[in-house]
């Protein structure tokens, strides 16, 4: 428990760490490896919940997930290749806007959005 007070949640067999900063996707998937960790995968709504309770508390903004439809447009997938198994996408979601939209944040109030890769978001690593 104290290693998780005050920028950690814990939920199921997971942690989530908020690394205080924001990256680009390539270089806050680097953040979260070199820790030995990887970007969130929220597999359920408590795992969902216990992330954007994180977000919150942070208070810089969304974070980014794991996920990415890069391999085949409109199929977002975990990074180990498998369909998404759970989702909370924001009505109108994904959308693919401007057609470079691969990336997926997750807002404050825990609905998701997919967003260009090269945007800066708060990095969060799941353990
Ligand atoms: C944002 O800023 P705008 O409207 O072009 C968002 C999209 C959303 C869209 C929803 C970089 O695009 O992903 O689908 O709002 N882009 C970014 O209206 O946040
Ligand atoms: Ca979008």
């Amino acid at each position: 428990k104290v290693e998780l007070f005050p920028n950690g949640r814990g939920v199921d067999q997971k942690v989530f760490k908020a690394a205080g900063f924001q990256k680009p996707f390539q270089e806050a998937q680097q953040v979260c490896a070199q820790a030995g960790g990887q970007l969130p995968s929220p597999r359920s709504a408590a795992e969902n919940k216990a992330l954007q309770q994180l977000i919150e508390v942070e208070n810089k903004g969304a974070a980014f997930l794991s996920m990415t439809d890069s391999k085949t447009e409109g199929k977002f997938i975990y990074p180990g290749g498998e369909s998404l198994v759970y989702s909370n996408w924001k009505p109108g979601e994904p959308n693919n806007k401007g057609g470079n939209e691969d990336c997926v944040e997750i807002f404050t109030n825990g609905k998701w959005n997919d967003i260009p890769c090269e945007e800066k978001r708060l990095v969060i690593c799941e353990f």
